[in-house]
């Protein structure tokens, strides 16, 4: 348990009312394409105001969908439901709490005239987050925890909150999820609250979750990953071309990257206008988190992460599908320039076909 003492319980629990201000709506956003520690942090956020204002009507919601089969098992089973923000009604009045992202981070659906309440979360400020975060009543940014889960749990275990078997188990999911159970990217603290919710989880019902069945789809972009998938020295890659769910992305990157002999991998795809790109790393010491910052804020787009873990996107409105395509490829060249050092980097080979396609052309759909 984390040590509290009364005078931090009383301070964390007043802190948070007075963000809240007396509020009888707390609309909790995580960010777009909500992941597991998105969702659990969102239910812990939900369980502690639940708490300290019984008045207060909680409810959580998220830009984008969920895409990936784990997230939408486990979305099931959550102690509170999550809902698209399209679907929140009568936004007057509402206060928000952002839960794994930041203000004007890029990547939530905060409306733009709003100044959150309370933002919990544990990527790295960036720039365009600064201003809004200033006039945050409540924000706690712990950029060494590896999952924003553990923070929030934190805060039920300090304000003694009852953690349910489903909370417990979202809680889990949210953190081994986050950090290939405490492999990657996780700290002590991480590992600290792991223990201790360990004993409430449904392990069946997690299970379920982390093997969960999955759509013919799933085996579709599979294999257009695999096809697509190329390599230069210890980079693996795959350019996915346009996809219909973006969660894709991260999850061929994992899948990749579980070559024996890669210490990088990087995945981009295109979806809404959107050049999108995930980075995941081997070494616990990649700054995968800058890398991906490096590559894509010099050609204007939005990027943050972790040592291992990163991901970013690029605007392409107005560029013609010839233009994205070259783009494409281009920031390909040049992260495996950046992490190789290599100048002239002639050829990426593919994984397993006889020659690579290119997805701008065919993509199989
Ligand atoms: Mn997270």
């Amino acid at each position: 348990m984390k040590d509290c003492n009364d005078e931090m319980i009383a301070d964390l629990g007043q802190r948070l009312l007075t963000a809240l201000n007396g509020s009888s709506r707390l609309v909790i956003l995580t960010h777009n394409n909500p992941d597991p520690d998105a969702f659990a942090s969102a239910c812990g956020l939900a369980a502690v105001i639940g708490l300290l204002d019984p008045e207060c009507r909680v409810q959580i919601a998220y830009g984008g969908i969920v895409g990936r089969s784990e997230n939408r098992t486990m979305m099931r089973f959550l102690p509170y439901k999550a809902v698209p923000f399209g679907r929140i009604r009568g936004r007057d009045g509402v206060v928000y709490a952002l839960v794994d992202t930041q203000p004007n981070a890029g990547n939530n659906v905060l409306p733009k005239d709003k100044i959150p309440a309370i933002v919990i979360d544990h990527h790295p400020r960036k720039r365009t987050t600064r201003t809004l975060l200033h006039e945050t009543p409540f924000v706690d940014i712990r950029t060494g925890y590896g999952s924003c889960t553990t923070i929030v749990t934190e805060y039920m275990q300090c304000l003694k909150v009852p953690i349910s078997s489903s909370l417990a188990t979202a809680l889990v999911y949210g953190i081994i999820s986050e950090t290939q159970h405490l492999g990657r990217d996780a700290s002590l603290q991480d590992r600290k609250v792991y223990n201790e919710l360990v004993p409430l989880v449904n392990m069946r019902r997690l299970s379920q979750i982390e093997f969960s069945r999955r759509p013919r789809e799933h085996f579709i972009h599979t294999r257009a990953a695999v096809d697509n998938a190329f390599y230069y020295r210890q980079i693996i890659g795959s350019r996915l071309g346009p996809i219909k769910n973006p969660d894709v992305v991260a999850e061929v990157a994992d899948f990749l990257l579980l070559h024996e002999r890669m210490s990088w991998s990087i995945v981009t795809a295109f979806y809404k206008g959107k050049l999108i790109i995930s980075l995941r790393a081997a070494g616990h010491r990649a700054r995968a988190g800058n890398v991906v910052r490096e590559l894509l804020e010099r050609n204007g787009g939005t990027a943050g992460g972790h040592n291992q873990v990163a991901g970013g996107q690029l605007d392409c409105q107005g560029m013609s599908v010839k233009e994205i395509a070259k783009l494409d490829l281009s920031l390909i060249i040049d992260f495996i320039r950046q992490v190789t050092g290599v100048e002239n980097v002639k050829m990426i080979k593919p994984l397993v076909s006889d020659k690579l396609k290119d997805p701008w052309v065919d993509n199989g759909e």
